[in-house]
């Protein structure tokens, strides 16, 4: 594993100005293909169905995949990858910030319904998705001990994820106002995720901010990266091709976790040295928020027209 450096690419300053903006990156051939394809075939080896036998994907008792990990020959591609994703968060949040990834992943694989494209009945919008922000608790209250954290989403491709192929799903931005709406909310408590903002530039707690804006679906090729912040409203998308969608979801987290779940929740990059001097366009990082005479916030949605 000592090539894991320079086996990943540098990630730019206008990269990074992206991911700040935006909350995620994508990097194209982002680990390179044998690597991939190993661990791609060690994954299908471990599956109860071939890649490409459509009848058995769909079949409702085809058994469920979720030991696929724990029925892998060997984890060691996985570990290599989770090294590369690692290294590729470090340039983001800062060297010797990243707790060690260890050789597990979140293998999310996403199975097509069945539905076509072009069929009438297909979901095709982002509102039929169950987008949410992890370790938070959307709808009801969750204990202390139970609040997650993790710093960052650090994802690869296993195989082409072609467009509406259930890929990664995200807000773009929607960590930024994660951000202010946990200055004046708990983590404890969910209330049903993140609300909409009113025309008047309030919270508006009869919708959810997600169902105010698209959600992006990210395709690519195998060994496509997916760098996230951990605040970004997201979702698997929806999958209407014939292949199972599969990920390697890798949490890269700062060991502090529990101590700074809170603040980081605040300030969302509080705790990404790397960031702090990462510069987003003029006004970008204006605060949103004003206090109103009657002591209450107002959240200005002019400044966020761009
Ligand atoms: O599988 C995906 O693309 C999304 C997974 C997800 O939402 C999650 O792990 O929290």
């Amino acid at each position: 594993m000592a090539t894991t450096t320079a086996a990943v690419k540098q990630i730019s300053e206008a990269q990074k100005r992206e991911f700040k903006e935006l909350g995620f990156l994508v990097i194209r051939d982002g680990i390179e293909s044998e690597l991939i394809q190993e661990a791609s075939d060690v994954m299908w080896a471990a599956m109860p169905h071939d890649k490409d036998d459509y009848e058995a994907i769909l079949d409702p008792d085809t058994p469920s995949p979720s030991g696929v990990q724990d029925a892998m020959e060997t984890n060691e591609p996985i570990a290599e990858i989770n090294q590369r994703l690692h290294a590729y968060g470090e340039q983001l949040v800062g060297e010797g910030t990243l707790g060690a990834p260890g050789d597990r992943t979140h293998l999310a694989l996403r199975y097509p319904k069945g539905v076509r494209s072009n069929d009438p009945r297909a979901p095709q919008v982002s509102t039929d998705l169950n987008s949410h922000i992890d370790g938070w608790g959307n709808e009801f209250e969750l204990d202390e001990d139970e609040v997650g954290y993790n710093t960052m989403f650090a994802i690869a491709y296993l195989d082409r994820v072609r467009p509406q192929g259930g890929g990664f799903t995200v807000w773009p931005g929607s960590h930024w106002t994660a951000g202010e709406y946990f200055q004046s909310h708990s983590l404890k408590s969910g209330k049903g995720g993140v609300p909409g903002i009113s025309e008047e530039g309030r919270w508006d707690y009869d919708m959810r901010r997600s169902d105010q804006a698209d959600g992006f679906e990210l395709w690519g090729e195998a060994g496509t990266v997916i760098l996230a912040h951990y605040k970004i409203e997201h979702s698997a998308g929806i999958n209407l091709s014939p292949n199972v969608r599969s990920a390697a979801i890798t949490r890269l987290s700062r060991e502090d976790g529990d101590e700074i779940k809170h603040e980081a929740a605040k300030d969302i990059w509080k705790y990404w040295p790397a960031m702090q001097d990462v510069e987003v366009y003029p006004g970008f990082e204006e605060s949103v928020i004003e206090e109103q005479p009657s002591g209450g916030p107002t959240y200005i949605l002019e400044r966020r027209r761009y």
